[in-house]
């Protein structure tokens, strides 16, 4: 699957009122909204979604982080999505991000960096599938 990615609007996007903003940007890249909702993590789901990440030093402040409040998952469709979505998103870190991208333009730090992509189009169909049902893919989107 090469055509779908994941975004996530982090707690800090939702908490300063981007969420428009950074869909605009997003639409304005060619990407189509197949599916979007606002949820607040669970610390068990949240582990589950960063389960790739458990050994990492910053794990427990990542899960406290996107815990601590609502979130915005979308699941976006356009050719080339992965590689694309990140493109416009920019690096991890924002102060490594190149000019005119998403984490650039508002983002805080490298955890609180306002977006969240997939990094590979198998991991993708997983992250959509964390947020999203068959069922509901399918009543929306005809997936
Ligand atoms: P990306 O979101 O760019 O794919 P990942 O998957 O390496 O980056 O990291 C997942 C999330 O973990 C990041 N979006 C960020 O919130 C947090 N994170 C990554 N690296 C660090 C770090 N060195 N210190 C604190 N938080 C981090």
């Amino acid at each position: 699957m090469n055509n779908k990615t994941l975004a996530i609007l982090k707690p800090d996007c939702v908490k300063k009122n981007l969420i428009g903003q950074v869909v605009n940007k997003i639409q304005d890249a060619g990407f189509k909204v197949n599916a979007m909702k606002m949820v607040k993590l669970t610390p068990d789901s949240a582990k589950g979604f960063y389960e790739v990440h458990k050994e990492r030093p910053f794990f427990n402040d990542l899960i406290a982080y996107m815990t601590s409040g609502p979130c915005v998952p979308i699941a976006l469709e356009k050719e080339n999505a992965v590689e694309d979505f990140r493109k416009l998103i920019g690096s991890t870190d924002p102060t490594k991000a190149a000019d005119g991208t998403i984490r650039k333009l508002f983002a805080e730090s490298i955890q609180e960096n306002i977006v969240h992509g997939s990094d590979s189009g198998e991991n993708a169909a997983k992250e959509i599938l964390h947020f999203f049902s068959r069922k509901e893919l399918l009543e929306i989107n005809g997936f």
